[in-house]
């Protein structure tokens, strides 16, 4: 569909049409068109931008991810669908696989989901040859040389369960979710609530910053980090856009 540039939800519409566009080729599941809905609404109430809690975050992650031994970014549908080619830029930059794993399995789709990523000249892993014990959802499908093995772990656009398995692996998890109030939100150690399409450019831009920084500096930024403070900080930011909002109705 043609979306001129002039509309005032054109940024929001493109990448609407970006997934539905994925959801044609076999990446973007149906149930994906409608969690997009429910990141949309938060995205709206937060104001549509990387917020300052959102960035702290990212740079933490970032951090988090240059010291790990063995770091992977797990991709889903609507990750590759809004992300692609800025998470491989993102695995290439830290020197991190990147693993298929999404929920509502099914072969064909893993094999899309590769390819898609494949493009961009990086490891992804997908070979589904071991499980994370715990875990009942097809996301416990992993590979040995990814999620099994990883010290952390970034899982964007999550569906819930399986942070808390990763984390009872002994594994840091790293999630991007507009929804500060998600399970995943409050059960992962660093919580991005920002838009995916906003928090990777981010990243990329921190991992650019801290390619100089030694190792002290970069655990000097995950030990300052508090991530009760960044989630609270997220929700009294809705909290501070809706009492604005509705004191632009006064009499
Ligand atoms: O590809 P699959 O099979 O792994 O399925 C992917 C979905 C997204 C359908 C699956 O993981 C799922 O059901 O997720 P949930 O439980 O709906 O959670 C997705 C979370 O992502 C929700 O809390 C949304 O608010 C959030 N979200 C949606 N769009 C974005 C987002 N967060 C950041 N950026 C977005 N663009």
């Amino acid at each position: 569909m043609q979306i001129p540039k002039s509309h005032p939800r054109y940024h929001s519409l493109m990448i609407r049409e970006k997934l539905v566009s994925a959801f044609r080729k076999g990446i973007v599941v149906p149930e994906g068109l409608i969690a997009h809905g429910r990141g949309e609404c938060f995205d709206y109430i937060l104001g549509e931008s990387s917020r300052d809690f959102a960035l702290e975050a990212e740079k933490t992650a970032v951090a988090m991810l240059m010291l790990a031994k063995n770091p992977v970014i797990s991709v889903n549908g609507n990750a590759v669908a809004l992300a692609s080619e800025e998470i491989a830029r993102l695995a290439k930059a830290i020197g991190t696989p990147v693993e298929v794993n999404i929920f509502h399995r099914d072969e064909r789709r893993v094999e899309i989901i590769s390819k898609e990523m494949e493009r961009f000249g990086i490891p992804v892993y997908s070979r589904g040859d071991a499980e994370l014990e715990g875990l009942e959802s097809a996301r416990r499908i992993v590979d040995r040389r990814g999620i099994l093995k990883a010290d952390v772990v970034l899982v964007p656009l999550e569906d819930g369960d399986r942070c808390e398995i990763l984390k009872r692996h002994g594994k840091k998890v790293i999630s991007i979710d507009l929804n500060p109030l998600s399970r995943t939100s409050r059960m992962a150690d660093v919580s991005i609530i920002d838009n995916i399409t906003r928090a990777i450019p981010n990243m990329l831009k921190f991992a650019e910053d801290l390619k100089k920084a030694n190792k002290d500096e970069l655990k000097e930024i995950v030990e300052m980090y508090d991530n009760r403070r960044i989630l609270r900080n997220a929700i009294l930011a809705i909290k501070e856009y809706l009492e604005k909002r509705a004191g632009e109705l006064h009499d």
